[in-house]
């Protein structure tokens, strides 16, 4: 019998719109299984909302929402956008719906009963302030490992390590700022100590791409640690027989992939153990996941499945990142591009995002977006190369012919045809989407050629069998284009096929139909064009749409208390003000910082102020400086400090509700 497979993609948190990074997982992961199904393979597909965790639950907090309206929102935001871009699941779940929550606590169970899960007393960072323990993301420190600024659960900046509750130095609350103290508390451990051989043995034989098996493996020849799996959190799965504690979001996040199985089977008739408890070895299941979630993936996950006596998947493909304009990607900073906004909103086709995002480099490679390289891959592959074949190809052949005109395949262009095929899926199979697509355009780019040398326009003239058998195996090499193109960019190839006046549903057929021959006397429909061009204007536009948000994100990064208390703003007291010569805007004032200007109590400092405000008047006045602005010189006047004000139409200086001696400090 042949294997089922099941794919699968990480899941998105519920917790903000869809951007162009999280496409360069689903893309491909679409692609791959739109291929399988072609080869005649029986393929599901699954994936879901990520509900759980603590981002969701501050970032709830923070928009004075609750954690399940936030992420009911953004569920049925990714399931549109997926929609929207052709991605299409058998199931779209959530990790909060009723069946994961089952199938964790029946996991958990398991585990418990197997021996693999024990109690033991913790040390873990605790907010004096807020009067709570600071799971995961509540906390901001260093990393123990590699010294990078880590979150609680994650050296995200760093080595990427994962990290246990308390492992974090230098603790810092993210709600007050306050230093963490550690406090200790009863958590509950997974045994993954004792998963070491049977993760390094798993590992070896682990498929898919191997950037993810070798950087777990790399994990693998250290030790590891046991794995804390309980959080101080209301919402998430509740961990079995203790109200206060949820399951850590790495275990049901993963079990998801069984639950949207299991949802998928019951509407379906199918027994999902067929897929999730399968002895007999005749599921694959495949996961499709981001280079940054490898370890969750190739280490906790097939742990966990093994401990509780679950199918292992037998592929982990993990995706290169994506940057931004050549920065890596960061919301707060700008460097995003999102789905809906900045592309279908614009009105742009989905599948050319599709044909650049798995064709630009290979899947395991960092991907640089940028506008520019869109355009040129759009204006001359999808427009210059495939378009102008089929259009070319099908306008001579309608103005001509009026369908498909007798004459017989050449061997030469079957075989050209039978073998971008071969090399099609064989690249698809091996995750190797950017050669798969290179080869299906090389097919597109042989058409072009063959067209062009053999001159039909000419041949009509004298022979028009001649020029007949042309078209027609011109038609043959479009067919089949259209068929290998529909996993990329299933809309438009199946716009293609329509006009080819096949009558049939591209995406039902299989590859094998490439080498049917195209019926002769088949009408065909009036031929228009499949892409168009994307002109300079419109790329200028997207490029300043980034620009604008990158110099947004600049002005509003986000610091932390303790970065706030590294400036020193003081109240200070003008003694001297005189204008600067040469320039219209500075004044140099002298400011007098009380004790707290240290030995320069006497400050110089050059304000942009002389537009707004004679010196005459300033002196006596109070302002506020920022007394650690680092020294500048500003036409040849030394500055040591920064006086604040408003910018509205000209300076207008902050002031002191009364008078304070100077050198109060301000914070
Ligand atoms: N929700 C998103 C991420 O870390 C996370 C994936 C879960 S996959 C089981 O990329
Ligand atoms: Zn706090």
């Amino acid at each position: 019998m042949q294997k089922r497979t099941l794919v699968t993609c990480g899941l998105p948190y519920a917790n903000g719109p869809a951007h162009i990074g999280h496409l360069r997982t689903y893309i491909p992961a679409d692609i791959f299984v739109r291929s399988l199904r072609k080869e005649g393979r029986d393929t599901t597909f699954v994936c879901g909302s990520d509900a759980h965790g603590t981002p969701i639950v501050i970032n709830a907090e923070e928009l004075g929402t609750t954690p399940s309206e936030l992420v009911t929102q953004y569920h049925d935001h990714f399931d549109e956008t997926f929609k929207s871009l052709n991605i299409i699941f058998d199931r779209f779940g959530s990790t909060e719906s009723e069946t994961n929550h089952n199938r964790t606590t029946e996991i958990v169970n398991t585990l418990i009963s197997n021996g693999y899960v024990f109690s033991q007393e913790v040390e873990l960072a605790y907010c004096p302030t807020c009067n709570r323990f600071l799971p995961d993301r509540y906390v901001e420190g260093v990393c123990p490992d590699c010294g990078a600024v880590a979150r609680g659960d994650e050296c995200d900046q760093g080595c990427g390590k994962h990290l246990e509750p308390g492992e974090i130095l230098n603790p810092l609350c993210k709600i007050c700022g306050s230093k963490a103290e550690f406090r200790s508390q009863e958590h509950f451990f997974f045994r993954l100590s004792e998963f070491s051989g049977f993760l390094s043995d798993y590992l070896k034989k682990l498929g898919g791409t191997s950037n993810a098996r070798n950087y777990a493996m790399g994990w693998i020849d250290r030790k590891l640690n046991d794995w804390c799996i309980t959080r101080n959190l209301e919402w998430g799965v509740r961990f079995p027989g203790h109200e206060d504690l949820v399951v850590y979001v790495w275990v049901d996040a993963p079990i998801g992939y069984i639950s949207f199985t299991e949802e998928w089977a019951n509407e379906n008739g199918i027994d999902w153990k067929e897929y999730w408890v399968n002895p007999d070895g005749d599921t694959d299941i495949i996961h499709f996941i981001g280079g940054d979630i490898i370890y969750h993936h190739c280490i906790f996950w097939p742990a966990l499945l093994k401990g509780a006596g679950y199918t292992l998947p037998r592929a982990v493909v993990a995706s290169g990142m994506v940057k931004i304009g050549d920065k890596t990607f960061s919301k707060s900073r700008g460097y995003v591009v999102w789905v809906n906004d900045d592309y279908l909103d614009k009105g742009f086709h989905p599948d050319l995002l599709r044909y650049y995002l798995a064709s630009y480099t290979s899947h395991t490679k960092e991907l640089n977006f940028s506008w520019k390289i869109f355009q040129e891959k759009v204006n001359n592959e999808l427009v210059g190369t495939l378009g102008n074949f089929i259009y070319r190809t099908l306008l001579f052949a309608q103005k001509n012919f009026g369908a498909v005109p007798d004459g017989e395949i050449d061997s030469g262009v079957a075989k050209e045809i039978e073998a971008a095929k071969d090399s099609v899926i064989a690249a698809f199979n091996g995750y190797e989407f950017k050669r798969g697509i290179d080869d299906a355009m090389n097919l597109a780019s042989f058409g072009n050629s063959y067209f062009q040398s053999n001159e039909p326009w000419k041949l009509i003239k004298t022979d028009a069998a001649a020029a007949g058998k042309v078209v027609r195996n011109c038609l043959q090499i479009a067919k089949a284009l259209a068929i290998l193109f529909e996993s990329v960019i299933p809309a438009t190839a199946s716009e293609a096929w329509n006009q080819l006046g096949m009558g049939t549903e591209l995406k039902n057929t299989p590859y094998d139909e490439v080498a049917v021959e195209i019926a002769a006397g088949q009408s065909l429909l009036p031929p228009s064009l499949l892409f168009a061009k994307i002109d300079d204007q419109t790329i200028k536009e997207m490029d300043a749409i980034l620009s604008d948000r990158v110099s947004e994100g600049a002005s509003k990064k986000h610091i932390t208390f303790e970065e706030f208390s590294e400036l020193d703003i003081r109240i200070g007291t003008i003694v001297q003000a005189e204008p600067i010569k040469k320039s219209k805007k500075l004044l140099k004032l002298i400011v007098d910082l009380g004790e707290g200007g240290g030995r320069n109590r006497n400050r110089q400092i050059v304000a942009g102020i002389a537009e707004t405000h004679s010196p005459e008047d300033l002196v006596g006045r109070q302002v506020v400086v920022l007394a650690n602005m680092a020294p500048a010189t500003l036409f040849g006047v030394e500055s040591r400090g920064m006086i604040l004000a408003a910018d509205s139409g000209g300076a207008i200086l902050l002031v002191p509700e009364r008078e304070v001696p100077a050198g109060v400090a301000v914070g």
